[in-house]
C-alpha cells in the first residue's frame, strides 16, 4: 500500500467568486462547492447518517450489493479515480473488488484537505492498493490522474453520491462531456444519481430536525467570516429549503431575517440585505432514471447498466465512453 498526497493549486478564488456571488443584481448567490471546507465537509459526514437523509446510504448500499458486477463490466486494467471522494466509505466496497481482480492505482480529487486526510486514512488497509490524492477541483484533478496512465490502462472514474445533482442539468451534461474529453474509448464512468420522489420526502432531508443541514448552510457564512474577515451574524440568517418544481430540484438558501449590511473586507465589497432576502446557496437536482441514458448520450458516453436501490430511489449507473 501507497499513501500519498499532492497539495493543493488552489485554482480558484473565494473572494471574487464570494463578491461575484453578493452583488447579483437579482438573486444573490455563493456557490455550493464552498459549503465543503473542514466543518462543512465533517457536517455533511454527519448529514449522511440522518434518518430524513437517504441518499448517501441507497449509494452505499448499491455498491455493496453490485461491486462484483460492476468491477466485472469495467475493462481492466484499470486505475480509478475518484471525483469528489469525500470520506471514501462507500468507495470500499469497489475498490476491494477492484484489487481482488489485481493491483489497483485509486486516485481521490477532493477540494477538501480533511476529507481527503479521511479518505487515505479509510481505505489505505486495502490490500495491493496504492492511492494517490491530488486536493484539486475535479477536472483539474482528472487532467493530472490522466497524466498519470500507463500504456493499455483504463481509466475508470467516480462520480458517486449524486453530486451531478449540484450542477443544473445543462451544466451537467458539460460536466460530463468535459470528463469524457479527458478518457478515451472504453474507459468507464460510475455515476450516481438521486432520482425525483415527493416534495415533501425532500423538504424533510435538505431542512432536517435537528438542524444539522441548517448548520451545514449557516457555516457557509461562518467561513466568509473566518477567512474573508466578514462579520456576518449568523443568528441573523436562517436556513430554507424550497422545492422548484420546474428545474425538478431542492434548492438550499439563507434567509436574511431583518434588513442588514454585512463588510467582507477580504473581498472589498459591502453588501445590503432586505428582510426577506436570500442567499441561494445549492441546488440538488433529481433525475429520473430513463433520462440518464439520454444525459449520457449527449456527453458521448453510452448508459451500459443502471441499478436502481430499493429503499430510496437512487441510481447507479456505469457509462461506457463511445
Ligand atoms: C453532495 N450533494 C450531492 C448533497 C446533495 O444532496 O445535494 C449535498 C447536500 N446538501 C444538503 N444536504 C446534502
Amino acid at each position: 500500500m501507497l499513501v500519498h498526497s499532492i497539495p493543493t493549486n488552489a485554482g480558484y478564488d473565494f473572494a471574487s467568486d464570494v463578491r461575484a456571488g453578493l452583488t447579483r443584481p437579482d438573486q444573490k448567490e455563493l456557490p455550493s462547492k464552498y459549503l465543503y471546507d473542514d466543518v462543512g465537509s465533517a457536517l455533511f459526514e454527519v448529514i449522511s447518517h440522518l434518518p430524513e437523509y437517504g441518499l448517501t446510504r441507497a449509494d452505499e448500499r448499491l455498491l455493496r450489493r453490485h461491486a462484483k458486477e460492476i468491477v466485472e463490466r469495467v475493462p481492466g486494467p484499470v486505475a480509478v479515480a475518484e471525483l469528489g471522494s469525500g470520506s471514501g466509505k462507500k468507495t470500499r466496497w469497489l475498490l476491494e473488488a477492484f484489487c481482488r481482480r489485481q493491483r489497483t492505482s485509486y486516485y481521490p480529487v477532493e477540494i477538501s484537505h480533511a476529507a481527503l486526510v479521511m479518505c487515505e486514512r479509510e481505505l489505505s488497509d486495502i490490500d495491493a492498493i496504492s492511492i494517490v490524492g491530488f486536493e484539486r477541483e475535479y477536472l483539474d484533478g482528472l487532467l493530472e490522474v490522466a497524466a498519470y496512465r500507463k500504456p493499455g490502462q483504463h481509466l475508470c472514474v467516480l462520480f458517486l453520491g449524486s453530486t451531478i445533482g449540484n450542477f443544473d442539468r445543462a451544466a451537467g451534461v458539460d460536466f460530463l462531456a468535459e470528463v469524457r474529453s479527458i478518457l478515451q474509448p472504453d474507459d468507464s464512468l460510475l455515476l450516481g444519481t438521486d432520482l425525483e420522489k415527493s416534495g415533501s420526502q425532500l423538504l424533510q432531508a435538505y431542512d432536517d430536525e435537528l438542524g444539522v443541514t441548517a448548520a451545514f448552510n449557516l457555516n457557509l457564512l461562518a467561513r466568509v467570516n473566518r477567512e474573508l474577515a466578514a462579520d456576518f451574524a449568523l443568528d441573523h440568517f436562517e436556513h430554507t429549503a424550497r422545492i422548484n418544481s420546474e428545474a425538478r430540484s431542492v434548492e438550499m438558501h439563507l434567509v436574511s431575517k431583518r434588513h442588514q449590511v454585512v463588510s467582507i473586507p477580504m473581498a472589498e465589497v459591502v453588501v445590503e440585505f432586505q428582510e426577506g432576502e436570500t442567499i441561494w446557496t445549492e441546488s440538488s437536482h433529481k433525475y429520473s432514471s430513463d433520462e440518464i441514458f439520454d444525459t449520457a448520450r449527449k456527453a458521448g458516453f453510452r448508459c451500459e447498466v443502471q441499478w436502481i436501490d430499493e429503499q430510496w430511489p437512487f441510481a447507479e449507473n456505469l457509462l461506457i465512453a463511445e
